[in-house]
């Protein structure tokens, strides 16, 4: 890893929000990519706070400013994070699940998206079965994106594919879901159709499941 990366990272662990924006922005101009960036400086250091916060020596308001340094950083890249150049335009509706308000992942998954042509429509968090089966009514994406970091929320995916079939509509999208807590095995378990750990995993794996029909 570079130095810049690495201060980067270590800025982005510090809060400091502004060095973050800087560094971002300074690294593009020296010609590392805005995946290099995300991966190695932003996720790198979002990665040591999670290990801090689980560890006890980082709390919840030094964390989010950690988040809010991430999220300025995420904004910078957000226009050069492209898809692939064959991207399957499709619409995706996605949403962190219910009690659960984390988002920085699922706001980089749907970033991954709109970088993929795709028409993202984000619910944003803590969003009820019911909330997730109007907007599968209203808009018929291709895609439905769940969301989920803490293992409590995890059974509220399950309750929402239910919420779907109730209604009549689990068959009318491609259910994904994703979240550090989860895995593929759970995935199945509720019945998603897909599971990816990771952002850029996702939309290989939604395009997929389109073609798949
Ligand atoms: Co929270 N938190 N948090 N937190 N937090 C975790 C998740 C935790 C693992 C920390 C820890 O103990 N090590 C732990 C969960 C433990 C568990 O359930 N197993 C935890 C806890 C306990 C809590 C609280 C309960 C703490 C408390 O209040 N006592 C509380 C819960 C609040 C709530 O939601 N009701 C809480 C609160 C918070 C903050 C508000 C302080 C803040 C959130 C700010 C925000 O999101 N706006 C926060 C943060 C920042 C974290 C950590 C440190 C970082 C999460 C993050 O943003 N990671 C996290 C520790 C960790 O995960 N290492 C932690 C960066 C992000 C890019 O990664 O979200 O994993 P991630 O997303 C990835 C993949 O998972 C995947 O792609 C993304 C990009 O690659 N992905 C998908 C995500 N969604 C996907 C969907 C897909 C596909 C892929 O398809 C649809």
């Amino acid at each position: 890893m570079t130095q810049l990366m690495e201060t980067l990272s270590q800025d982005l662990i510090a809060g400091q929000i502004e060095e973050v924006t800087r560094l971002t922005r300074t690294a593009l101009s020296e010609g590392l990519t805005a995946e290099q960036v995300l991966e190695q400086g932003l996720l790198a250091g979002m990665d040591v706070v999670g290990r801090l916060f689980k560890s006890g020596e980082m709390y919840i308001p030094e964390v989010l400013r950690s988040a809010k340094a991430m999220r300025e950083g995420m904004e910078i890249l957000k226009p050069l994070l492209a898809g692939g150049p064959s991207a399957s335009r499709g619409t995706l509706v996605i949403g962190t699940v219910a009690g659960d308000l984390h988002d920085i992942g699922k706001d980089l998954v749907a970033m991954m998206f709109e970088g993929a042509a795709f028409k993202v429509i984000n619910l944003g968090v803590d969003i009820k079965p019911e909330r997730f089966v109007e907007a599968v009514n209203e808009y018929r994406p291709n895609v439905l994106g769940l969301s989920a970091l803490l293992t409590t929320t995890m059974p509220q995916m399950g309750e929402t594919v239910a919420a779907l079939k109730k209604a009549g509509l689990r068959d009318s999208t491609k259910i994904m879901v994703g979240g550090a807590p989860l895995t593929e095995g759970f995935a199945r378990k509720i019945g998603a159709d897909g599971y990816s750990p990771n952002a850029a995993g996702a939309v290989e794996k939604a395009r997929e499941l389109i073609k798949r029909g």
